[in-house]
């Protein structure tokens, strides 16, 4: 059965006499158990179609930003096709009156690639280009409990936090978090600079020190942002300034509450900025715990800490950089 919906076709495919696909040209397919009686077949496609839908809808809005989604246009009733043949093989399904007819899929279906979970301690080299490779390292016990515990509430107390605010398209809003900003040098980004500030906290230099032995790296600036719940997020970017340099490796240390840090890849220039098929990672960042970005990371991938709509207790992130003096 071949059905077309607003955002895409569907294909109920007959497996054998007691299952049932049903594919969507998004990608999404789910099996069925077949009793062989088509009525119970439609309600359990239309129940996908509307599962399907409702997901379209929902990452077509997504996309379109600064400016309201239009609603759906619902298409109009299909005119029948003829009663075709027997049911087995791929036939076609339209709203209105049952009609079935033999069709091969239109399009070749295509898969969202499922996104991978990254929790344990390792390096994970995430993709490769010619020009290098964008690697990750997972040390998610870098810090004691009790050293954790107690550099979280010394650092919540004692750092001079506050709101940033930032500028796009001519109009200004507040980040959803506090920040601060340590470094000889200013850093600017969302068209507002945080202003240099060459005394480091004590407990900021001595992580830095151990930070630099156990990476290799060395850093002379850090970003601190304070999640205070769940509501405080980062949205999708790169660190990819200017003053950052090329392929820049930032380590990302963690305290507080444990929130989700995502990956996606930048999608290929065909894609036009649509980010529905590129892979996704998912790194639970803990107490504790310290994650190294490096080579062409930011490059080819974008990062985000979203918003989280159930109880989330406060959580610091220190991103440790290297900033140049802008020519
Ligand atoms: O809070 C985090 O884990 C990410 C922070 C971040 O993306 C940034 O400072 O650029």
């Amino acid at each position: 059965m071949h059905y077309e919906d607003r955002i895409g076709t569907f294909q109920v495919v007959f497996c054998d006499g007691t299952y049932f696909r049903v594919y969507h040209s998004l990608g999404q397919a789910a099996t069925y158990q077949s009793s062989g009686d088509l009525s119970e077949i439609e309600i359990s496609a239309q129940k996908h179609v509307n599962i399907v839908s409702l997901m379209g809808d929902k990452r077509q809005r997504a996309r379109v930003q600064g400016c309201w989604a239009k609603p759906p246009v619902r298409p109009t009733a299909a005119k029948p096709s003829s009663p075709a043949g027997p049911c087995s093989g791929s036939t076609s399904w339209k709203a209105g009156p049952r009609t079935y007819e033999f069709q091969q899929p239109s399009k070749p279906i295509r898969d969202i690639p499922e996104e991978k979970v990254i929790e344990k301690a390792g390096v994970y080299d995430i993709s490769h280009r010619p020009s290098g490779v964008s690697r990750l390292r997972l040390f998610p016990d870098f810090l004691q409990q009790e050293e954790a515990d107690w550099m979280f509430s010394t650092l919540l107390a004692e750092l001079p936090w506050s709101q940033k605010t930032n500028y796009r398209q001519g109009e200004s809003y507040e980040e959803p978090r506090l920040t601060c900003w340590y470094g000889e040098l200013p850093y600017t980004y969302s068209n507002s600079t945080l202003q240099a500030k060459a005394e480091w906290h004590p407990v900021l230099s001595g992580l830095r020190s151990s930070i630099e032995s156990h990476s290799g790296g060395s850093f002379n600036s850090l970003l601190c942002n304070m999640y205070r719940d769940g509501r405080d997020s980062i949205a999708w970017h790169s660190d990819n300034e200017p003053s950052l340099g090329a392929r820049p490796t930032i380590a990302s240390l963690s305290l507080g509450d444990t929130r989700i840090f995502s990956l996606r890849k930048q999608p290929p220039p065909e894609e036009n900025g649509d980010y529905t098929y590129v892979e996704r990672l998912r790194i639970p960042l803990a107490h504790g715990s310290l994650l190294m970005m490096e080579g062409c990371t930011q490059d080819d991938w974008q990062h985000q800490v979203a918003k989280e709509y159930h109880d989330r207790g406060p959580r610091i992130n220190l991103t440790f950089r290297t900033i140049y003096p802008e020519p």
